[in-house]
């Protein structure tokens, strides 16, 4: 049996009968890409979601996968009647939709009682994050909720801003970059209530607080503060409206972006700050960290005859010391100075003009850096309470290239490398084993396995990452010259690692001598050394943490403790930090039952109505979707244990209802041949029953009432008989 679905706008019109109808289908496209004809044709597959597209139907289905392309436009599909279409329906009854799969993710996890993860990948500027916010304001408003939960409801919708705000920027590739991954568990009670929620951070892109490339901004709640700020607020933090006054938000030149307004980015925030619980006094002590920032970058150095650096601009530290709460000689002393200690004794040694420069950098960096990981724990304060069931929504950054890509894009590309390899893991490989455990004829599925540029960058010695620590650590000459050195010695003639050094001697013009190229799963990106290893090391000097230890605000003083300042264990460096934390989120999700949402970016003018063929097959190429549309075709998308299926589907069958007392492969057997499935639908495994399609729930539910309807009308005749 093919369950004969019709494609049900969320207008509530039907567009199509999937089944026959071919001009509709000729127009719109299939809803699942596994009812494609030809569904080994890349070029069928981009048609279909071309056609799509143009239609504005921005998702389909690939089994269970969600696949979106990104409409760079408003579409008035999202609407609490939309939710309420969506709930509790199955997949092929409707257009497919993120709300479709928030619903079906929650129903999963009521059901089986199993944690359960949304995965929403692509490249940058993709939807990620504006999937993310979609499934989060499902869970808000649709799930049942007590009274006392409201609250809770409304900060779990307010932390985005708050976060946007201070974790998201523009970039070339996106106008609303998230510069931080982001993981959220909303905790369920055992009755489906949302009762409460936790948030993890994934390292901040910190040097966009001190430098921006070319038409990038920094991140945006400086803008919309300057933008939107009150006039005694300005006052009281000493800051100009005009961004250009300001060092630290000049270098990209681009103050203002069209698709964004900073004015009601600012009502947002404070609006949100205001639910999440933030007291006025902890806003305050919050706008005066970010003025600091702006101030600490308009704090410039001079060179005396000797050598000696001095700060040339009083004002602009007198207000700094203000806001910061801080001792200003103090301040100017450990700007300027560092203090080493050698042999149990402390010595001071004066910073020439270029240090001086980059310890205020530092500053301005573990400033900021400290105060966005300070409003996740508030935000995870005032959403803490543990559920009984969790389903946890991962939005992170997306794949990116510039032309000029440093460290960051480094973690950033090496987290995406880690995330195709968990969708590898969970989906290509998995499912494929699974048919031979189950002893189940399979022709195997060829699919890139990146596992080899993760041990690339993440093996222990041998990794890049690794040799970058040992870099830092060694005494020395150490540069980040010498470490493209090191990588050049280790990794030399790894299919994935390129330098300018060809094998025979000669050079490669292409690269510089201070890159080296990684040919990524989703494409080739060089990289440039220069900073790695300073921001790997990422040191503030011990002088201007023990300035900030002593902070009167109470937001500087939480993220300087001096428990800092008396340990000796050097702290993992950044890199490290970063993998352990990755190696560890990848567990986690491994622990939950998976959906995903693979995002695709039509074009890379963020325009609405454009469908670049040539950018869409290339990400349609490194997502692995025509192979994950392979696996799915080949073998079978649904599967059961033949218990549960027995349990959940007996009622269709007479033969096994109510009870069947026989083999459980056999009532499988009866059930299916019952409900019409054709050989070559489904297969018996030894454990499972495999099939093209589930069930159609909608049918079991129809045949149960009229079954129901029937025993109450047989029993209404009974007792007027009697
Ligand atoms: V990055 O890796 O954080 O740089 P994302 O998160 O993948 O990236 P994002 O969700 O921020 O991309 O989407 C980029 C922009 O596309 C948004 O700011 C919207 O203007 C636009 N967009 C994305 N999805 C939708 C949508 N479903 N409806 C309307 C959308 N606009
Ligand atoms: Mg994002």
């Amino acid at each position: 049996m093919r369950y004969q679905a019709r494609e049900v706008g969320v207008d509530g019109r039907v567009r199509l009968v999937l089944e026959g109808a071919l001009t509709a289908r000729d127009r719109v496209g299939v809803q699942d890409f596994v009812l494609l004809e030809n569904f080994n044709s890349e070029a069928a597959f981009i048609e279909n979601l071309r056609r799509r597209f143009t239609e504005n139907l921005i998702y389909t289905y690939m089994g269970s996968v969600l696949v979106s392309v990104n409409p760079y436009k408003d579409l008035e599909i999202y609407s609490p009647q939309h939710m309420e279409r969506y709930r509790g329906v199955s997949y092929y009854e409707i257009s497919p939709h993120i709300y479709a799969l928030s619903d079906n993710t929650y129903r999963a996890m009521k059901t089986s009682r199993r944690d359960q993860c949304i995965l929403i990948s692509g490249e940058s500027g993709a939807g990620k994050t504006e999937a993310s916010k979609k499934i989060l304001l499902y869970y808000a408003v649709s799930c049942p909720a007590h009274q006392r939960m409201a609250s809770l409801r409304d900060c779990l919708l307010q932390s985005t801003p708050v976060l946007e705000a201070f974790g998201n920027a523009k970039t070339l590739r996106n106008d609303n970059s998230s510069r931080f991954g982001k993981y959220m568990d909303i905790q369920f009670d055992f009755r489906g209530v949302p009762v409460g929620a936790h948030i993890l951070n994934y390292l901040l892109e910190k040097s966009r607080v001190v430098h921006q490339n070319h038409g990038e901004r920094n991140y945006h709640v400086f803008y919309q503060l300057l933008e939107g700020g009150t006039e005694e607020q300005l006052l009281h933090l000493h800051l100009d409206r005009n961004p250009q006054k300001y060092l630290y938000l000049v270098k990209g030149n681009c103050p203002r972006v069209s698709s964004m307004n900073d004015k009601n980015g600012w009502k947002a925030l404070v609006k949100a700050l205001s639910v999440i619980g933030f007291t006025e006094g902890e806003v305050q002590e919050l706008l005066d960290v970010i003025g600091s920032v702006l101030h600490l970058g308009n704090t410039q150095f001079g060179e005396e005859e000797d050598g000696q650096t001095y700060v040339t601009t009083e004002m602009e530290l007198k207000t700094l010391t203000q806001l910061l709460g801080v001792d200003g000689a103090a301040l100017t002393e450990a700007l300027t100075h560092k203090k080493l200690t050698a042999n149990g004794e402390e010595m001071i040694s004066p910073l020439t003009f270029e240090q001086a420069g980059a310890a205020r950098d530092a500053l301005a960096q573990a400033v900021y850096g400290r105060t966005f990981t300070w409003l996740v724990e508030k935000i995870n304060q005032s959403l803490a309470l543990d559920g009984s069931s969790v389903i946890g929504l991962l939005d992170i950054y997306g794949f990116e290239v510039f032309q000029h890509n440093s460290f960051e894009q480094f973690c950033i590309n090496y987290c995406s490398e880690k995330l195709q390899q968990l969708f590898i893991e969970l989906t290509l490989r998995s499912e494929q084993e699974e048919y031979e455990t189950e002893g189940v004829a399979w022709e195997p599925v060829q699919y890139f396995d990146n596992k080899v540029i993760c041990d690339l960058i993440e093996e222990k010695h041998k990794g890049i990452i690794s040799i970058l620590d040992e870099e830092c650590v060694r005494p020395g000459e150490a540069c980040d010259l010498s470490f493209l050195e090191k990588l050049e010695d280790t990794l030399g003639g790894h299919a994935h690692f390129v330098t300018h050094k060809l094998a025979n001697g000669k050079t490669r013009r292409v690269l510089g001598r201070e890159e080296f190229r990684l040919l990524h799963y989703a494409g080739e990106v060089n990289y440039t050394v220069t900073g790695f290893l300073d921001k790997n090391n990422d040191t503030l000097y011990r002088s201007l943490k023990e300035v900030m230890c002593q902070s009167t605000n109470h937001i500087v003083e939480h993220c300087f403790r001096r428990g800092e300042l008396v340990d000796q264990k050097r702290p993992e460096m950044a890199a490290t930090q970063f993998k352990n934390s990755l190696t560890k989120l990848m567990e986690t999700l491994m622990s939950k039952e998976p959906s995903y949402v693979r995002c695709i970016k039509p074009n890379d003018a963020k325009q609405p109505g454009r469908f670049d063929e040539v950018l869409v097959r290339h990400q349609v190429k490194y997502l692995g979707l025509m192979e994950n549309l392979r696996v799915r075709r080949a073998g079978f998308a649904y599967r059961r244990h033949f218990e549960a299926f027995l349990q959940r589907y007996k009622p269709l069958c007479p033969e096994t209802w109510p009870v069947w007392q026989g083999e459980l492969a056999e009532g499988v057997s009866t059930l299916v041949q019952y409900l019409g499935y054709k050989p070559e639908e489904y297969k018996m495994g030894r454990y499972l029953v495999l099939s093209e399609y589930p069930v159609p729930e909608e049918i079991g539910v129809i045949v149960i009432q009229a079954a129901w309807r029937g025993m109450k009308a047989r029993r209404r005749a009974r007792r007027r008989r009697d």
